[in-house]
């Protein structure tokens, strides 16, 4: 029968003709008939927004051939794969990375000029997939690029919140948040399947039964919510391969509603209904601290047990012993957030597959790995008891008795060491009695990856130290990476095409490791020339941006210098204004033959703070009153300028960073995990000003540490210098400079006040005035380097042609060979 269904299916296809076309006259009929039939405009009438559209879901259609070719053949071939279950995905703007890698980028293009309208204008008129805070589901974003680009047989899983991450305005200089409604006007690249969805139960009780003379928990539910499934396809560059990002959002069940009808209430019965769909309505926006809201364990309840019932159906189609489970699923969980699903695994497993508790035990353990992209412990999860008994009273059950059995073996290890074998536990005694997240990880996870060998050092020495006694096996580092796809291809296209011609090949799109053939011309005077017409020209639509959102005006001979990434104490955002106040103080008691030896600096911040982070929130305004004094100065004109660039977010940092000539990374050291914005402007030939913390460490490996600016206390000096505490004095200038804001010098003095003190008295705990004077040293270091443009211009070159090892795609295939055990499955053309 599926032979006969085939020679059809063959038929149609050939009736069909073929595959989508990507002439450009196919093409443009395409567009048309999409304006036509999708928007349901006239084809001679439709504006820029409506061509997008069209345009829009030409491209959909092109990633669903491919998308569905895909999964036929990975259905054929049945390969392990790998599930990626994230809370966040921060994915930007999808159009023109979709046509770089479908490879018909130029065909659109010239389609769209014959109909009149330009590619670039058009792909402006798409707003941003924000459903994530920051560098975690920026990550997510990158690897999703990279499993598609190398052809792994991968799926994403997360949420389709209605409500993005907010969108920041600024009102007097200070940060307001706006609802992100990011599905108002539709969304052409995502799949609605109403058929693909799952019951997610929640609350109730646990009873027991005896079934064949067999003790068994039943949990009887109190709640049933509906997990529908958006699919996004993902495309891979340069195959054929394209992948799927299943995103569930929550819609009301039919089950339980019954009852209420039958009592007559009808419409609050409809209400009722209605409120199931609040769990995927809004993204938390705080990147810091876990507050066991029930809210947030819903979430990630909801997502993780509609991926598990998913995966689980798909094994079972092909499969019928869960033995062969971990030969055909590996779960990768983005930090602790989906680690519910351990419990979730150990529940059906033994509840509703029937296997004894050490089989299931023995096979959770075989498919689970996890990222840790937290540094503090404080930024750990943990669910307290009460919270997780009511919304999920089984869960709890199986995690006391994993706990059980954790504590029963580690009481072979090391005895009656009970401090230890209580900082070990997964259940946290206490005023309020909690769940570690990690612990739970830790106990079941096979693989526990860091984000940069620093960070890994600190898992193994601090945070995790008595697991990795335990266990040091377990403990991996996979440097962060991020795709060149969208960091050069699409961000970048001039550089792109100076890479691609001095290499002789565009196969460095697809094979990072190629970039290093440009150090051979680093001195290479053509190659200086166009390097700097690329930056010229990148520089020129940043200053345009600028001037359009703050009717600042900036010249484009300044040092572009760049500080962009969520606003938070150890990022030392203020260390930055702290330095620009410095200079302004610098040019304002300088003569005119002094000022003539300025080097003029437009300095860029830009970041989001989270709504309820005061410390953070103060220091976006202090950015503005700074800015308004000293932009305002006729004392120092073009010498100094200050911008705060506001709504950060991914297709602000595609414009901003191919524009800038210095970057800022300034956490003290020990305290960012990693990094990936730092990547992107390496990738740039941006030059890097940065502490010797997270992934800057490697970088400086990578390019020499002579072709950056590195300054600070060292990750293993921190401790002892935060000892010193009060009796550790800044300097004179950085007392001078944070006594100018105290007084008022720049307004708001009354509102600053707190923010001072978090970096005096002995509160100090960022170190920024310890940091201070070395903080001046290597910004001075960057304007006599950016002085010799010769040598700024090769520092620049040496950089891009250095950061090979920063691409996801090496970071995937260190996942692929070291945690997941999975092979490339390449759908044929
Ligand atoms: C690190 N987000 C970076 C990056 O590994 C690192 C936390 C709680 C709730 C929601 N989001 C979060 C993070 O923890 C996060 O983004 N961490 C970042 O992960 C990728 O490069 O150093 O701070």
């Amino acid at each position: 029968e599926f032979g006969d269904r085939k020679a059809k299916a063959e038929k149609m296809f050939r009736l069909m003709d073929g595959f989508l076309k990507n002439d450009s006259i196919s093409l443009q009929k395409d567009i048309l008939d999409h304006v036509e039939f999708t928007v349901a405009r006239s084809r001679f009438n439709f504006d820029d927004f409506e061509a997008y559209q069209a345009l829009a879901h030409s491209v959909r259609d092109r990633l669903i051939e491919r998308w569905h070719d895909t999964h036929l053949h990975f259905k054929k071939k049945d390969p392990k794969r790998i599930y990626f279950l994230s809370l966040e995905f921060l994915m930007g703007r999808s159009l023109t990375n979709s046509v770089i890698n479908l490879g018909i980028q130029d065909q659109y293009a010239d389609a769209l000029t014959q109909l009149g309208f330009d590619f670039e204008v058009l792909a402006e008129q798409e707003g941003d997939a924000a459903l994530g805070n920051g560098g975690l589901a920026r990550l997510a974003a990158c690897q999703m690029d990279s499993l598609a680009t190398l052809d792994y047989p991968a799926w994403g899983y997360g949420l389709r919140y209605q409500y993005g991450l907010f969108r920041q305005i600024i009102v007097d200089g200070f940060q307001h948040e706006q609802p992100d409604f990011w599905l108002n006007f539709g969304n052409p690249w995502e799949i609605e399947r109403v058929h693909v969805s799952y019951p997610v139960k929640f609350y109730g009780t646990i009873e027991e039964e005896v079934l064949n003379g067999k003790k068994c928990k039943i949990w009887i539910p109190g709640e049933s919510v509906e997990a529908v499934a958006y699919d996004n396809p993902i495309p891979g560059y340069g195959t054929r391969n394209a992948i799927n990002l299943r995103l569930w959002a929550a819609k009301p069940s039919d089950q339980y509603d019954m009852e209420s009808y039958t009592t007559g209430d009808y419409i609050n019965a409809i209400v009722n209904r209605q409120k199931a769909e609040t769990i995927s309505n809004v993204l938390y926006p705080d990147d810091r601290s876990y507050q066991g809201k029930e809210l947030r364990l819903k979430q990630q309840y909801f997502f993780v047990s509609a991926s598990l019932q998913d995966i689980i159906r798909r094994f079972k189609d092909l499969h019928s012993n869960f033995d062969e489970f971990p030969d055909k699923v590996a779960l990768q969980i983005n930090d602790t957030h989906p680690s519910i699903s351990i419990a979730e695994v150990m529940r059906v497993l033994v509840d509703e597959e029937n296997l004894d508790w050490s089989k299931a035990w023995g096979i959770a353990c075989s498919i689970f790995s996890v990222t840790i992209h937290a540094v503090q412990p404080e930024g750990l999860e943990k669910i307290p008891v009460d919270l997780l008994g009511s919304v999920l009273p089984r869960h709890l059950e199986i995690i006391y008795e994993i706990n059980h059995r954790l504590m029963e073996e580690l009481k072979k290890s090391f005895g009656q060491d009970y401090d230890r074998l209580s900082r070990m536990s997964i259940v946290e005694e206490g005023a309020v009695k909690s769940i570690r997240m990690a612990n739970l990880s830790l106990a079941c996870c096979h693989t526990v990856n860091g984000v940069s060998r620093v960070h890994l050092e600190t898992l193994k020495t601090r945070v995790f130290k008595d697991f990795y006694e335990l266990w040091p096996q377990k403990f991996q580092c996979k440097t962060n990476g991020v795709t060149q796809r969208r960091w050069i291809v699409v961000s970048n296209p001039s550089l792109c095409s100076i890479i691609s011609k001095w290499l002789g090949t565009e196969a460095w799109i697809r094979n990072i490791d190629l970039i290093a053939g440009l150090r051979e011309y680093a001195k290479d005077p053509d190659l200086h020339t166009e390097w700097k017409n690329m930056k010229r020209v990148n520089k020129m639509r940043l200053a345009e941006y600028i001037e359009t959102l703050t009717s600042v005006k900036v010249s484009l001979d300044a040092m572009f210098d760049v500080q962009i990434k969520r606003i938070h104490a150890y990022k030392r955002q203020l260390l930055n204004i702290l330095g620009i106040i410095h200079r302004y103080d610098c040019i304002k008691n300088m003569d005119e033959s002094d000022k003539r030896r300025v080097v003029p600096r437009v300095c860029i911040i830009g970041g989001k703070a989270a709504p309820g982070y005061e410390v953070a929130k103060k220091i976006i305004k202090l950015c503005h009153a700074v800015a308004d004094k000293v932009n305002n100065d006729p004392d120092v004109g073009d010498l100094l300028k200050v911008v705060f660039i506001p709504d950060y977010n991914v297709s602000v940092a595609e414009l901003v960073i191919p524009g800038s000539d210095l970057s800022q990374h300034l956490s003290t050291a020990g305290h960012e995990a990693s990094g990936t914005g730092c990547m992107k402007f390496l990738m740039n030939g941006c030059l890097l000003l940065a502490t010797a913390d997270g992934s800057a460490v490697e970088i400086a490996e990578e390019i020499g540490a002579a072709n950056m600016f590195l300054f600070g206390a060292k990750v293993d000096e921190v401790p002892a210098l935060r000892e010193k505490g009060t009796t550790l004095k800044g300097s004179l200038q950085f007392a001078r400079v944070v006594r100018m804001v105290r007084d008022g010098y720049f307004g708001f003095k009354d509102y600053f006040k707190s923010l001072c003190d978090t970096v005096e008295d002995g509160g100090d705990f960022y170190l920024l005035g310890y940091d201070f004077a070395r903080y001046l040293e290597a910004q001075a270091a960057a304007d006599r380097a950016f002085v010799d443009q010769v040598k700024w211009t090769q520092m620049s070159i040496l950089s891009t042609a250095g950061s090979g090892k920063f691409s996801s795609d090496r970071t995937i295939e260190e996942y692929a060979q070291q945690s997941w055990g999975i092979e490339p499955c390449k759908c044929p053309f």
